[in-house]
């Protein structure tokens, strides 16, 4: 979404990642995507190709935002929200976890903040969309994926609006394609 919005056209090459192409892992041996190859340097860090992307062209100011604040909600992300989004979407693979108290433990590390901070303001950091919600709102569908009848019962009007309004944005739809698997 960041290369889109900056206006940076790029190959696409999707990657299946049950058998990933030579050529990725000789880009970036540690094997995840996204990756991106530009002329003379290799980023294979999602937060810094978008950080690359807006400081190529920002037009709508995505970039201008509290730095401390944007980075406590990465943090979280990143960090507790994924490993219990792991434990909700797959609990096969941790047959020792409670799934309600998964639920119960996600909802208070990420859903009732988020739902404070979007009843105060439109953004996870403001009046205005940055790359922080940008980042994050992919992880918050994929929550709302795993069940989708159970998320919508849950009491966080402002994170579904919030959530329904990037997911149903142009730039989104613009982006979510289904490319051909990339062979080498
Ligand atoms: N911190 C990395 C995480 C990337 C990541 O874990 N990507 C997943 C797919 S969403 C992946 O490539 N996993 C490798 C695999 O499943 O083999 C980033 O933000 O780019």
């Amino acid at each position: 979404m960041a290369l889109e919005y900056a206006g940076i056209l790029v190959e696409h090459r999707e990657i299946e990642l049950r058998n990933k192409p030579q050529s990725l892992l000789l880009a970036s041996p540690k094997g995840t995507v996204p990756v991106l190859c530009a002329d003379g340097f290799i980023l294979d860090q999602s937060l810094d190709i978008m950080r690359w992307a807006l400081g190529k062209s920002d037009p709508d100011g995505w970039d201008v935002v509290d730095a401390v604040i944007s980075q406590s909600w990465i943090e979280k992300n990143d960090g507790p929200f994924k490993a219990l989004l792991d434990q909700y979407k797959y609990p096969n693979r941790h047959p020792d976890l409670n799934p309600e108290a998964v639920l119960s433990a996600t909802i208070d590390l990420m859903l009732k903040p988020m739902e404070a901070a979007l009843q105060s303001s439109p953004y996870l950091v403001g009046d205005r969309m940055t790359w922080v919600d940008v980042a994050i709102f992919p992880f918050m569908r994929q929550f709302s994926m795993v069940n989708p009848q159970q998320f919508e019962e849950l009491p966080f009007a402002s994170v579904k609006q919030w959530l329904n309004q990037h997911v149903e944005s142009e730039l989104f739809h613009t982006v979510m394609h289904k490319y051909p698997v990339w062979v080498d």
